[in-house]
């Protein structure tokens, strides 16, 4: 498994496809729950609470992970937030939820294309595991 990690890692630096790049373009389903010309938004395959949505840039320029930040990256970074919040909203998640980025792997990233988690509609506990 980390081997398959490794290698999606290193696809995905040298531009290759990712598997979200594949959700993006339609080639790999998924619930679409929300989408501009700039983010897209789906349903967590493996949902982690009642509500476990994804949400990513359409076009990654280079940010494989949250790491790989660069200035110019500051008005879609920003963007994703504000579309966490809208999701959230849309979602009836009024009590709260969390926002979460795994960077690498000691934050357990398992697809290299920058990705928030929105989660909701349970109580959350902190620390997190
Ligand atoms: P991370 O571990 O932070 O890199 O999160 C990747 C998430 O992507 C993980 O929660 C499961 C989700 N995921 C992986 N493959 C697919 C897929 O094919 N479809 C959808 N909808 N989600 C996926």
């Amino acid at each position: 498994r980390l081997q398959a990690v490794a290698k999606a890692k290193e696809a995905a630096e040298s531009g290759a496809p990712t598997l979200f790049d594949k959700i993006v373009s339609r080639q790999i389903p998924s619930t679409v729950v929300y989408e501009d010309d700039k983010v897209l938004a789906f349903r967590d395959i493996s949902p982690q609470a009642p509500v476990h949505i994804i949400i990513i840039p359409k076009d990654r320029d280079g940010l494989t992970q949250l790491s790989k930040a660069e200035e110019r990256h500051t008005e879609i970074l920003g963007h994703l937030m504000v579309t966490a919040a809208v999701v959230a909203k849309q979602e009836g998640l009024v009590d709260g939820f969390r926002v979460v980025v795994n960077d690498g792997v000691q934050g357990c990233q398992s697809v290299y294309h920058l990705h928030l988690h929105l989660l909701g509609g349970r109580q959350m506990n902190w620390p997190p595991g």
